[in-house]
């Protein structure tokens, strides 16, 4: 059997992008720390996901020095579009609120930072398999994982999303869960023909809603509502680019450029909150702790203001031996997350055709989206929370 012992100050768990932000982070304030990482370098580098970043995120690139590549190839975005039945209700989201959003793909970001990561000697260590927390209620908790080897470590930020184990190490007495599973998925594909609308588009429609997105002015992302049980396989290019063109309407229906699609996936919505995010010497941060639907395009910017939240608590407890960030990390980013889980809610139920919504629902839904076309209060609301709530 291989057995190793590692010493370090940060055992992180988890390399999707708030495990390697905060792994950056603490490492260029001379803090130690090592990410293992269940999946292999390539498998995480090819998750296609998000794609629109709000100023919370931009900046903590910045601040780690990687946003070079973010700056020239990122798409500043000023305006989003909801659709309601093909007709356009323009946010200007600058106008309103002096910032803009940031249309640059999360596969992107990743591999900028397990780059750098490389570069500067950033420990990763792939296919980690196993891992298990121990101790974290002690001054010494450590991390195993494979055939034998061990972390020590002081403490442990559990980044390793909604299906890795760091949650589940806080005592069952001690965590609240709150729930919404939504009774429809998101059908997306990517393709490399030119987007059909400058901005981001939030269709809804009769048939269902509809996104229409980007990834740069050659590389568009769209998605479709669909029932919980259908299958990928069900779904031709054909039959997908028909039905996004009913669902967005003539006039951005009639722009969409058809191709081959490069990637095509069912994901499911859920709202779901893990409380504290803080348990003894394990902090938790990104979607380990919690998740939104993904309407607002709001989780890889969760995970960014958790990190910034999170990189300045380890910061002042390591560097100064203060330790008022980190009893207040919990509260303090719990509560920007709930009022993120309310905005990504709102827009959801706001925009999608629920299988079991009634006659009234539909005029509720109706009534909201005449109102925000018509109040520009409504509208500044939209915009403040889709540029991202101020730290
Ligand atoms: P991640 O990215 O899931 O990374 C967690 C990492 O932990 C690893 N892991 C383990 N490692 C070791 N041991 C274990 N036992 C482990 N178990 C898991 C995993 O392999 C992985 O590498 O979580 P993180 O870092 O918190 O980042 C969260 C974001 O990835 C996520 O919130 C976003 O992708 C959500 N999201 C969107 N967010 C936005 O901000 N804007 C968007 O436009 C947006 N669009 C989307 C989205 C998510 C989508 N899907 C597929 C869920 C669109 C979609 C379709
Ligand atoms: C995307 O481009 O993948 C995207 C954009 C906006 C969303 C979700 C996903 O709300």
């Amino acid at each position: 059997m291989e057995i190793s012992r590692f010493k370090t100050q940060v055992a992180i768990i988890g390399a999707g992008p708030a495990g390697l932000m905060l792994g950056h982070a603490l490492m260029l304030e001379g803090i130690d720390c090592i990410i293992l990482e269940r999946q292999t370098r390539e498998h995480v580098e090819a998750r296609i996901r998000a794609g629109v970043l709000e100023q919370v995120t931009t900046d903590m690139m910045a601040r780690l020095g990687l946003n070079d590549r973010l700056s020239k190839e990122g798409l500043l975005h000023e305006a989003v579009v909801l659709l309601s039945e093909g007709s356009m209700i323009p946010v200007a989201i600058t106008r309103h609120t002096g910032k803009h959003v940031t249309v640059y793909g999360q596969t992107e970001l990743t591999k900028d930072l397990i780059a750098a990561a490389e570069d500067r000697g950033l420990p990763i260590v792939w296919e980690a398999k196993d891992v298990a927390l121990h101790d974290i209620e002690g001054t010494a908790p450590y991390v195993t994982y494979g055939a034998g080897h061990r972390v020590d470590c002081a403490i442990i930020a559990g980044c390793d999303g909604y299906h890795g184990p760091s949650r589940y190490a806080i005592p069952a007495k001690v965590r609240r869960e709150f729930e919404r599973v939504y009774p429809f998925g998101w059908l997306g594909i990517l393709a490399d023909v030119p987007p059909c609308h400058a901005e981001v588009a939030y269709a809804s429609h009769d048939r269902g809603f509809a996104l229409a997105s980007m990834r740069s002015m050659t590389r568009s992302r769209y998605y479709l509502q669909v029932g919980l049980d259908e299958q990928v396989e069900d779904w031709s290019d054909e039959r997908f680019w028909d039905e996004l063109c009913t669902r967005l309407g003539p006039k951005l229906g009639g722009q969409v450029t058809r191709g081959r699609s490069i990637e095509k996936s069912i994901a499911p919505l859920r709202s779901y909150v893990s409380e504290p995010m803080r348990h003894a010497r394990l902090f938790l941060a990104g979607d380990a702790t919690h998740i939104v639907p993904p309407t607002g395009a709001k989780g890889l910017n969760l995970a960014a203001s958790d990190v910034t939240y999170l990189a300045d608590a380890l910061l002042d407890w390591f560097k100064k031996g203060t330790s008022a960030g980190i009893d207040g990390y919990s509260a303090q980013a719990l509560r920007r997350v709930w009022k993120t889980e309310r905005f990504s809610w709102y827009l959801t139920e706001l925009m999608h055709r629920f299988p079991d919504g009634g006659a009234f629902d539909r005029r509720m839904q109706d009534a909201e989206l005449d109102y925000i076309a018509n109040s520009d209060a409504a509208q500044a609301m939209i915009a403040e929370n889709y540029v991202g709530l101020a730290l």
